[in-house]
């Protein structure tokens, strides 16, 4: 497994229903290094680029209206095979189909206020990770105090 870095966005829901510390919490418990992170509400044109894959799904225009009615929190997440670890946290995208213990599964009801976005291939994360803090400096390079912990340094940190 490679190390990976992957978008996740709380979406307005998670924030108005203060599950922001709670949803971060599940990320940092698995093991997640935070690597970015900023509230906004995200203009338009930016969401429209961001869910430009679903253009000409039925639920598009709903999708972009939603993510741009209120505030939102980016995180950009890195780890060992990050991506997929962060897809299964969240759960099913219909929010009352996920699995209990997953983030969807346990805060939520809905198919469209489903709480989180995440990346879902490398490509879809470098997309969205240089739309969201692509700016000079937005990610921070550091070393996590326990990281020789979450991973075994010998098998997969070397
Ligand atoms: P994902 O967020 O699990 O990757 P996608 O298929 O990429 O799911 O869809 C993007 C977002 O669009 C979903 O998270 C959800 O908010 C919304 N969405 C997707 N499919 C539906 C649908 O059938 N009804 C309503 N909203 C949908
Ligand atoms: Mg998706």
């Amino acid at each position: 497994m490679a190390m990976e870095r992957t978008l996740v966005l709380f979406k307005p829901d998670a924030v108005h229903r203060g599950l922001m510390g709670r949803i971060l919490g599940r990320f940092e418990e698995k093991g997640l290094k935070v690597v970015g992170l900023k509230m906004r509400v995200f203009e338009r044109a930016l969401l429209e680029q961001h869910y430009a894959v679903h253009k000409e799904r039925p639920f598009y225009a709903n999708l972009v209206s939603y993510m741009g009615s209120g505030p939102v929190v980016a995180l950009a997440l890195e780890g060992k095979g990050a991506i997929e670890v962060v897809r299964k946290l969240m759960g099913k995208t219909n929010s009352a189909q996920a699995e209990p213990g997953t983030i969807r599964g346990d805060f939520g009801m809905s198919f469209s206020n489903n709480l989180v976005h995440g990346s879902d291939s490398p490509e879809a994360a470098a997309k969205e990770l240089a739309l969201f803090f692509g700016g000079a400096g937005e990610l921070v390079e550091w070393t996590p105090a326990d990281l020789a912990w979450v991973y075994s340094v010998k098998e997969e940190l070397a």
